[in-house]
């Protein structure tokens, strides 16, 4: 699918000069980053590069703003702040990311807003292109902490496996700094251990 396909009211250059003005240049860098995966995985698995090049740069387009703006912007967009994201708000970067993509970028395709909607937690039954962002963000070069390499080949493998392996990772990061999970993280990881126990 061409970009005029997915009917833009933007342009791609646009979508990035726009995005430059409101996250840091750091921030920046890694959406750059986890595009180039998401376009290397979406060509090899057969995903919309388009759509993985915007939700690429987008995904994080909500990162970096403060409690106070999470929780305004959450009421804004008629977001349903659960007690777990209350104590938490960086969780509500994700949905309100995609709400941002929509109203201030134009972005209407579903796929490429649920992809922004979900990169941090997953879901069950995730689209390709939600995976392909969700693990693209997880692996891109910028990151560097044990177990990453591994990830990283596994992506190029094993789709499911490998964001298995990230969610067991994330979780026991998440239980040895005493940080509450989200059930969400929990519903994702059961459905990729059913998945791998199909296959
Ligand atoms: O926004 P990024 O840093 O690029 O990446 P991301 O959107 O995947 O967010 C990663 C962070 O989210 C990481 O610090 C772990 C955290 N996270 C993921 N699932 C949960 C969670 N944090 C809590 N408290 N609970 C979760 O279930
Ligand atoms: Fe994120
Ligand atoms: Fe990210």
């Amino acid at each position: 699918m061409t970009y005029e396909q997915l009917s833009l009211t933007i342009t791609v250059e646009d979508i990035k000069s726009k995005l430059r003005l409101s996250i840091s240049p750091r921030r920046y860098k890694h959406s750059e980053n986890v595009t180039e995966v998401a376009v290397k995985l979406a060509k090899k698995y057969g995903a919309d590069t388009n759509k993985a090049t915007i939700a690429g740069f987008l995904h994080d387009c909500a990162k970096g703003k403060s409690t106070k703006e999470l929780l305004e912007l959450s009421e804004k967009f008629n977001i349903h702040v659960d007690e777990y994201k209350k104590l938490h708000p960086e969780l509500l970067h994700d949905e309100i990311g995609a709400c941002i993509a929509k109203t201030d970028y134009g972005i209407e395709d579903e796929e490429i807003l649920s992809a922004i909607r979900y990169h941090t937690m997953g879901r069950e039954n995730m689209s390709l292109l939600e995976k392909i962002i969700f693990i693209a963000d997880y692996i891109e070069p910028g990151r560097n902490f044990p177990g990453v390499e591994e990830i990283r080949k596994l992506a190029f493998d094993d789709l499911d496996k490998s964001i298995l392996q990230a969610l067991d990772t994330t979780l026991i990061y998440l239980i040895k700094i005493g940080a509450i999970i989200h059930p969400d993280t929990i519903k994702t990881r059961n459905y990729f251990i059913s998945v791998a126990m199909q296959s």
